[in-house]
This record gives C-alpha cells, structure tokens and sequence, in this order.
C-alpha cells in the first residue's frame, strides 16, 4: 500500500505560516498590549487557595459561599464569575473593598485584623449581600 502525501508540501508550508504567525500575535500580546490587567490576573492566579487562602466566587448575583470565616488579615481573593460588575465590599468601616471586578476578573483584599462579624455587599446590587467573619 503505498504512502504518498497528496499535494507535496503545500499544506506544510502554510500550517508552518500559520504557526509562526500565531506565535508572533501570541508575543505580542503577553508582551505589550496585556498592560496591567493582564499581569494582575496572573498574579492573583499564582496563588488561588495555597497558604491558606480563601476564594470568594460570585455567580449569578450571588457570593458563593455568602458566609465565611477567615484568620484575621487572611487574603481573600473574590473571582467574578458573573457577566456584569460586581464589588465586594464592606457594609461599614470601610474594612475591606475590592472595587469593581469586572466579568471574568478577579480581586484580592486582606480582610480585618481585628475578630468579629463584618457583613459585605455589592456596591452594583445591594440585594448581593454575606458576612464575612474574622477569628
Ligand atoms: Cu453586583
């Protein structure tokens, strides 16, 4: 059965074209135009639950869990999961805000040193509420 390939080489040379051009775009991406968003996300991706880290997710305007309980100045990252804006912030106080995160984004506060009860809302939806407790 013999083995031949159909039209000679064309097809490698363009798959070769095409490579190189994608690995091109793909640098020029990571390179430049990334700018801080980019390099944030990395950086929050580095280190999602080790070290005792805790992971906020919102989804479907809501926080999963609503509820927790950290060490006092334990990293807190909140993922939005959403399709729209979302803050976590603190009801009072000013304790800990993460600003807006955009869809797909994520955010990294340090929660409270002090232990107690500290409720948390998004600025966008109110109705979005939990607590967050410290001991
Ligand atoms: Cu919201």
């Amino acid at each position: 059965m013999p083995f031949s390939f159909p039209t000679g080489r064309a097809p490698f040379a363009v798959a070769a074209a095409a490579c190189a051009l994608a690995l091109a775009t793909l640098a020029g991406c990571s390179d430049g135009g990334g700018g801080g968003g980019s390099s944030s996300a990395t950086k929050s991706g580095a280190s999602p639950s080790a070290g005792g880290g805790t992971q906020v997710t919102i989804s479907n305007f809501k926080f999963q869990p609503a509820s927790l309980t950290v060490a006092p100045g334990a990293k807190i990252t909140v993922v939005n999961n959403d399709t729209t804006t979302h803050t976590f912030t603190a009801d009072k106080g000013g304790s800990f805000d993460t600003g807006d995160i955009a869809p797909g984004k994520s955010a990294t506060v340090t929660a409270p040193s002090n232990a107690g009860a500290f409720p948390f809302h998004c600025m966008i939806h109110p109705f979005m509420k939990g607590t967050l407790t410290v001991k």
